[in-house]
């Protein structure tokens, strides 16, 4: 990903003032002040430049030339001014710079750092313009390609679930009224069936001089938002931003509730989400599910003789052992203090005693070196491997296999096949 700012500044003071604003977002900066230097470090840099702050008023040849040439380079720029003059903001947006940032008390960096990160991010994200003309989608294709958002183009709801179903970085779709054969305030409702509103963002965009009457109807068919044509490429990327911002927190949150803090292993919660989920589909494709609960021996013994800090290391190198043994398709979760499950499907039976058998080994054999010295472990599990799929069920299983692993010595599997 491209990871570095540009920023043109003939005045070394405010240079050096911009470095520092943006250096605290922790992406690497690099400033030229005439022209010559603009011109060696896009030859050297381009590839790294995910944007560019551009001061208005520049003293040299810079003024002149710079943002033609940034925008012959395609890289998303920023202009600010301490000045407002509606004309140049207009000339300079119409030019191809992203955004006009004016603040006649100094710059204000708030929203440029907002605009910063969002363009940073963008960098990952695809939209989808559905539109019935095609001029009308290529415009809006220029102006998220300006925002660092690649987007594909589409006439119907057949095209747009297409391009849905095999590009799972698809975050936006920006949907007209007029499309092809049917209208946009249908096609959010097919599309909001499917998928939800924290998973997709949907901006319905209303005719030239439309009642606000269409607005209401996108926003209560499932659009995150609208906008009305005729708009200006500013309010265009602010609703863009601001629904992608959304969606972006959602996710932060829901990745954060599913997430246990001490390991950054998946909780209770998310196994019991996702391991319904992978129940669901090995009942339809008729596979097998393995379902192992696991708990470290004589953990409390730890805490008792080392601390509770110490026993905090020990959960978080252990979790280092499981996110290295299984793959990422496997589902593996701390489900309690020291006791993790593990859910997998479609294996054999030899293939699943290999794994978990050679997972025991190596937590046995795992030194974890501590303030206190060095310590082992030794984990306890139950296997379970059925064509049972109620996840419940087979987790109630697999727990009274541990029960038994425990009983008859620890540090031991104990497996069972239906
Ligand atoms: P067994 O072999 O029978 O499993 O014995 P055990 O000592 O591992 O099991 P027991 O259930 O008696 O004790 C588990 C201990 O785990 C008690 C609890 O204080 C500790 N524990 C639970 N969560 C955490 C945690 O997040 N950090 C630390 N350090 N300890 C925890
Ligand atoms: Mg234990």
């Amino acid at each position: 990903m491209k990871n570095k700012i540009l920023l043109v500044e003939d005045n070394s003071e405010l240079l050096q003032q911009h470095i520092d604003q943006v250096s605290v977002l922790g992406y690497e900066s690099i400033g030229v002040s005439n022209f010559k230097e603009l011109k060696n470090i896009l030859d050297l840099e381009k590839e790294n430049i995910f944007i560019v702050l551009h001061d208005h008023i520049l003293a040299n040849d810079l003024e002149s030339n710079a943002l033609d040439l940034l925008m012959q380079n395609d890289i998303p720029t920023i202009v600010f001014s301490e000045v407002y003059n509606e004309n140049i903001a207009e000339e300079t947006v119409f030019n191809g710079a992203l955004d006009y940032v004016v603040n006649n008390e100094g710059i204000d960096y708030t929203y440029i750092l907002q605009m910063i990160e969002r363009t940073y991010k963008n960098q990952v994200v695809k939209a989808i313009v559905a539109d019935g003309n095609k001029t009308a989608r290529a415009t809006q294709v220029n102006l998220l390609k300006k925002f660092n958002i690649d987007s594909f183009e589409a006439k119907n709801t057949l095209e747009i679930e297409r391009l849905l179903q095999k590009n799972k970085d698809i975050g936006l779709v920006i949907v007209d009224q007029s499309l092809d054969g049917e209208t946009g305030t249908d096609v959010i409702l097919k599309l909001r069936k499917i998928h939800s509103k924290d998973n997709l963002a949907i901006i319905g965009v209303t005719e030239h001089g439309h009642s606000s009457r269409l607005a209401i109807e996108f926003l209560k068919k499932g659009a995150n938002d609208f906008i009305t044509k005729p708009f200006i490429s500013e309010e265009f990327n602010l609703r863009v931003m601001q629904s992608l911002d959304t969606l972006e927190f959602i996710h932060v949150n829901k990745q954060s509730a599913m997430t246990d803090h001490l390991t950054q292993m998946y909780n209770k919660r998310a196994f019991e989400s996702l391991g319904g989920e992978i129940c669901i589909l090995a009942k339809k494709e008729d596979s097998n599910v393995a379902c192992a609960m696991l708990d470290i021996d004589f953990f409390k013994k730890i805490n008792d003789t080392y601390g509770h800090h110490i026993g905090d290391k020990v959960l978080v190198s252990v979790s280092e052992i499981f996110k290295e043994h299984f793959r990422k398709s496997d589902l593996v979760a701390r489900v309690g203090g020291e006791e993790f499950t593990v859910l997998l499907s479609n294996i054999k039976t030899e293939k699943v005693v290999e794994i978990f058998e050679e997972f025991r080994k190596k937590i046995e054999s795992k030194v974890i070196s501590t303030d206190n010295g060095d310590i082992t472990v030794t984990i306890s599990i139950g296997l379970y491997l059925s064509k049972e799929y109620i996840l419940h069920n087979i987790v109630e299983k697999a727990d009274g296999l541990l029960y038994d692993a425990k009983n008859s010595g620890r540090n031991k599997i104990k497996f069972l096949e239906k």
